[in-house]
């Protein structure tokens, strides 16, 4: 199937999603020792988590020193517990050992921290309220998606979710007219990358959803243009993941999903 993205900018791993995974650390794994007051800030994440990547995009993007922790999701550690009582990545841990959850908390964080380095949000303080008020909406809608996969929706409700989710995109940006979303018309801000893990992941979603139900996301010419511009930016690029991983990724995740349904109905 010819996909949505320029080729020529497609990463080439060597390994698959579950090499990449295999050294994160799992159930009866040590717990890191605390960060000393000159270490740099530490990152708890997973490779395939779209909400860690906001996380490591803006790390990047900014240039912030940092070391990342992989959990590995499917198999957690019991002690991510005492870092996020819900146990889901990213977790940020500064070198006072103070603990921070919520990709968008994080990432706002973050720019507070290093204003001065590429700041992701415009000066005017409207403009950034709406530029957060966007970011909170796709959130909801994104997180809405994560929900129905792992409640095992039925396939054709996921389908939809994922749908409305890129409309509305694609939407902001014909209203815009603009390269990117972010108020700063001409550069992407932390609004573009707090919506890219998603537009990244399009491409492997609509392949899934193909196979299941023989009906991918429709294509969108301006989407599949706002994905080049977007990995024109280095971070992204080196974030990027292909279209295969992901893919591999997302069977194991509905692979372990079908099999904790099936066990909790078991008598
Ligand atoms: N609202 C959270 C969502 C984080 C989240 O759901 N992370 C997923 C990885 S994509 C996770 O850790 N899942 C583990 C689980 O739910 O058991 C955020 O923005 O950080």
């Amino acid at each position: 199937m010819k996909g949505i993205f320029t080729i020529s900018r497609r990463a080439v791993s060597t390994l698959s999603a579950a090499e990449i995974i295999s050294s994160n650390l799992s159930k009866g794994s040590f717990k890191p020792p605390p960060l000393s007051p000159t270490d740099p800030i530490r990152i708890y994440s997973f490779q395939f988590s779209p909400f860690a990547q906001r996380v490591l995009l803006v790390l990047d993007y900014k240039d912030i020193p940092h070391q990342v922790v992989n959990l590995h999701l499917l198999s957690k550690p019991k002690w991510i517990y005492d870092l996020n009582e819900v146990a889901r990545v990213p977790i940020l841990q500064d070198n006072r050992n103070r603990l921070l959850t919520e990709s968008l908390v994080i990432c706002d964080y973050l720019e507070d921290l290093n204003k001065e380095k590429k700041p992701l949000y415009p000066p005017d303080a409207f403009d950034k309220a709406k530029d957060r008020l966007i970011i909170q909406k796709f959130n909801d809608s994104a997180m809405n998606c994560f929900l129905l996969i792992k409640n095992n929706a039925p396939i054709e409700q996921i389908a939809e979710a994922f749908k409305r989710l890129y409309l509305n995109v694609e939407r902001k940006l014909v209203k815009k007219q603009t390269p990117y979303i972010s108020s700063f018309d001409t550069r992407a801000g932390m609004v573009d990358l707090m919506i890219w893990p998603w537009l990244e992941r399009m491409e492997p979603i609509s392949i899934i959803l193909a196979a299941q139900k023989g009906n991918p996301l429709p294509q969108s010419m301006i989407l599949s243009k706002y994905i080049d511009k977007m990995l024109e930016i280095p971070a992204v690029r080196r974030h990027y993941k292909e279209t295969n991983l992901h893919i591999e990724w997302f069977q194991m995740l509905f692979r372990s999903i079908a099999t904790a349904g099936a066990r909790s109905k078991s008598p």
